[in-house]
């Protein structure tokens, strides 16, 4: 096949895939939903915090978690062991979710009306980037057993990431990792990009993640009054 057709498809698979996010996006703005795409390369901590968010979130919000992994319901499992809604999307061969899944599974799975819903992607730091969900915004992960040069490795991931959790804190005094130069390196390729220190383990740094979570839900009611009242005068 020659490189213009490869290309052509990739722009029709990303267009049709851009249709359907706008849908979702749509679809949780009704609902005063605010959407999280998770995204890292595999084991960064990601399940983690979210069981140890999940824990802490419950009894104030309506919550859901969509999980996508190649294989195994491992995940989802663990997310309903918290009391919390899950499902999980096996993407096979595939290695990343996309619109068009996270669409079907919210056929499944209700909206948490006026809540958050967590998306767990595939753990894979390259092709997340280009697949709009409809999410608020992605949240990227990285661990300090992976290195600081991640951002610099994967610059598309931590461009389109609007904020970066640097987990596992509590192994540093273990490892050699440069914690600044890491935040260097993210704000290199996307000087916008919010960075929270936490470990799941310890619990240090959390309260900044839920803070975090609180705002964007502020934010999003604000974008949202804002439509309405523009969409009224209009
Ligand atoms: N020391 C430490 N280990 C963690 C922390 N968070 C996760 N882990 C471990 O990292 C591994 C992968 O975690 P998981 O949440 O499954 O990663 P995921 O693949 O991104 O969902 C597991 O063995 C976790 O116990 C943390 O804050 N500190
Ligand atoms: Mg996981
Ligand atoms: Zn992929």
């Amino acid at each position: 096949m020659s490189q213009a057709r490869v290309l052509e498809i990739q722009e029709d698979i990303l267009g049709r895939n851009d249709e359907i996010a706008a849908r979702n996006r749509a679809a949780f703005a009704r609902a005063g939903v605010l959407a999280l795409n998770l995204v890292s390369s595999p084991g960064s901590g990601k399940t983690t915090l979210l069981v140890e968010s999940l824990k802490r979130l419950a009894d104030r919000l309506p919550l859901a978690v969509i999980e996508g992994d190649q294989q195994t319901d491992f995940d989802a499992q663990r997310i309903r062991e918290t009391g919390v809604r899950a499902l999980q999307v096996n993407t096979g061969r595939g290695c990343h979710l996309d619109a068009a899944m996270v669409e079907k599974a919210l056929e499944k799975l209700s909206m948490p009306v006026s809540g958050v819903l967590f998306i767990e992607n595939v753990g894979n730091l390259v092709c997340p980037s280009g697949f709009d969900l409809g999410e608020a915004h992605k949240v990227v992960f990285l661990s300090v057993t992976e290195g600081e040069d991640k951002p610099l490795k994967y610059p598309d991931m931590f461009a389109a990431a609007d904020l970066m959790i640097l987990t596992k804190i509590d192994l540093l005094p273990h490892l050699r990792f440069d914690v600044a130069r890491c935040c260097d390196y993210a704000r290199t390729v996307n000087p916008a990009i919010e960075i929270i220190q936490l470990s799941a383990s310890s619990g240090e740094g959390m309260d900044v993640w839920l803070d975090w979570i609180s705002s964007a839900r502020e934010s999003q009611a604000l974008h949202a009054r804002q439509s309405a009242s523009e969409a009224a005068q209009a």
